[in-house]
């Protein structure tokens, strides 16, 4: 149970209304044009409560939101963007990013958003594979992308500052924009994921899918319009741009935008805002400030953690600081969120709490349930679920069942009374900082190099990420030095998936099967200190 003091704070919300959109009243049943548009973003039209605040201490309200969702709407159309084109948006974490991703929604589109990190040559993957109609990217980047893109989709620019061609076309066009009809089951979003095998799959995400979590979410986290949510995540993934925006939209919430993560920003907007949602490093970062207390925090209704494991001693030295239990939660890319601890009730360290609302969680053996305790793979269905993979028929019937039911590849336990736990993964997966990286991946990279005989790329713990990389690589006569397979792999992998260091070894371990041992590497090398 909440103690006292966090249900006086409950209580002590402003007195405003909650707001009451159609959409969290009457969830999927209301009857709309564009499902997610109509949800999200029309209700707001004539709203001037304030939506986004940025770095510079710019309040943008919800009707300006609105406004320039519709402005950039007309640039898609006039760009020759057709419902259920895609729409690839690789820019800094600005208003208009956010109002692009309204503006694909209200035109119809597939809004399909890229890490920052990502390289030419990871780039050149997700043009080839999704084909998309338009590219938005950084203006630093536009030569780049204009080669990676090989002029098939027309290329636009949003600089850092703000500038760029899909700004100033925006200006130039009218604030209101007739939606483009959308229902429940079209695409609203692709996001792409790594796998086991190593190449990027996109997980085809419906308004369905999207909308039934966010209202979800909102209720279960009794997000209000009284709230004022510090944003510090990336808007590129699943944990940033539908957890935490399409909550607050459908919320009619404040956001607290910033551009990037920075400890000091978040300190000085904790005395005036009720929520946050970040990875564990949010926290431990944190709580190796002194300026977090328990006073610092007084008006924060609810800290919400995921995208990685949480430690308990993470959970448990934060409650201490500050009184406040951290609300774990789970999801995936392709299923959004799974399950939360619950809001008021027992918060569990170690433990992601119940399955959402609307979503079943099977803990199984093969498909087949296992008994309350048992250890088993962890298999969802629900709305939340996407619709498959982009362009791999093959992959989404290897993981999502003829009876709905997706396969995680997350181990875990359900207790009598339905509480999940995740114990373990099947899939080969590093988790760094809240960035999933996938060995194979970079394996595939490093194997390519001349000279390289095999490698195995494997996490260790990492006080700050949870996690970091380090591969272990047998040469041909030790003919490479660590530095220069690092080299090598700079301009096709993303700086946040480079292997921190490179063991180089005369034979990687391997069991009687002849199958690479990465627990041995783990073990011999998880108590050095990573940078
Ligand atoms: C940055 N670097 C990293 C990471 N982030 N290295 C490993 N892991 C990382 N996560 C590297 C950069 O490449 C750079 O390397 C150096 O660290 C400094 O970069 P900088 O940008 O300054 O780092 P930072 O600002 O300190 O970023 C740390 C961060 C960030 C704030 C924890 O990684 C972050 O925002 N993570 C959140 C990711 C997220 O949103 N995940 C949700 C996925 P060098 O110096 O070598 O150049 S959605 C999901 O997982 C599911 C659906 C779910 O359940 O939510
Ligand atoms: P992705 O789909 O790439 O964003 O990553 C999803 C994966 O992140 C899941 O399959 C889990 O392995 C992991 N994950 C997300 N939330 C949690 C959590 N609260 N605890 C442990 N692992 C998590």
């Amino acid at each position: 149970m909440l103690d006292e003091r966090h249900r006086r704070l409950a209580m002590n919300k402003k007195s405003n209304p909650t707001y009451a959109a159609p959409a969290l009243e009457k969830g999927l049943d209301i009857i709309v044009t564009n499902t997610l548009y109509d949800a999200l973003i029309a209700p707001h039209a004539q709203s001037h409560a304030v939506f986004l605040t940025l770095d510079d201490g710019s309040r943008i309200t919800y009707a300006a939101f609105v406004a320039r969702v519709a402005q950039l709407a007309h640039v898609l159309r006039d760009a020759g963007v057709k419902p259920g084109d895609r729409v690839v948006v690789q820019t800094p974490k600005l208003l208009d990013t956010i109002a692009l991703y309204g503006a694909a929604l209200q035109a119809g589109a597939v809004y399909l958003p890229l890490n920052t990190a990502y390289t030419k040559s990871e780039l050149t993957y997700f043009i080839e594979d999704a084909t998309p109609a338009l590219i938005v990217c950084d203006a630093k980047d536009e030569t780049e992308v204009l080669d990676a893109s090989k002029t098939k989709a027309l290329v636009l620019t949003l600089a850092a500052d703000g500038s760029g061609s899909l700004s100033s076309e925006g200006d130039k066009k009218p604030t209101s924009f007739k939606t483009v009809p959308r229902g429940p089951d079209d695409l609203a979003a692709l996001l792409y994921t790594s796998g086991t095998t190593g190449r990027s799959k996109g997980a085809m995400l419906s308004h369905r899918n999207l909308l039934s979590n966010a209202v979800s979410l909102t209720k279960l986290w009794q997000i209000t319009a009284d709230d004022r949510l510090v944003h510090a995540l990336p808007i590129f993934h699943t944990h940033g741009l539908f957890v935490a925006m399409n909550t607050s939209l459908l919320a009619g919430a404040e956001v607290r935008f910033m551009a990037d993560f920075d400890v000091d920003k978040i300190i000085a907007e904790i005395p005036v805002s009720t929520l946050l949602m970040g990875v564990p490093t949010f926290y431990t970062r944190l709580l190796g400030d002194q300026r977090l207390t328990e006073s610092l925090v007084e008006k924060m209704r609810l800290f919400v953690s995921g995208s990685a494991p949480l430690l308990a001693e993470t959970h448990k030295a934060f409650e201490d600081r500050t009184g406040h239990r951290i609300l774990e939660r789970y999801g995936m890319t392709e299923t959004n969120m799974i399950t939360s601890n619950p809001y008021d009730g027992e918060r569990l360290a170690g433990s992601v709490g119940y399955a959402l609302p609307g979503t079943e969680v099977e803990i199984t053996d093969g498909g087949t349930p296992v008994a309350p305790g048992e250890v088993g793979m962890i298999e969802v269905r629900g709305d939340n679920v996407f619709r498959g993979y982009w362009n791999m028929p093959e992959k989404t019937a290897e993981e999502l069942r003829d009876n709905g039911f997706f396969i995680t590849g997350d181990l875990g336990i359900k207790s009598d009374d339905g509480r999940i736990s995740i114990v373990g993964r099947q899939k080969d997966l590093i988790i760094s900082g809240g960035y999933n990286i996938y060995p194979k991946e970079i394996e595939d990279v490093i194997n390519d190099i001349d000279g390289v005989v095999e490698s195995a790329v494997f996490g260790v713990p990492n006080a700050d990420f949870g996690e970091s990389v380090l591969a272990a690589v047998v040469c041909e006569n030790q003919c490479l030095s660590g530095q220069e397979i690092a080299t090598q792999i700079e301009p096709k992998l993303a700086r946040f998936k480079h292997p921190r260091r490179y063991i180089l070894t005369d034979a990687l371990p391997r069991n009687t099967m002849g199958k690479v041992q990465k627990n041995v590497l783990r073990d011999a090398h998880r108590d050095e200190e990573i940078a």
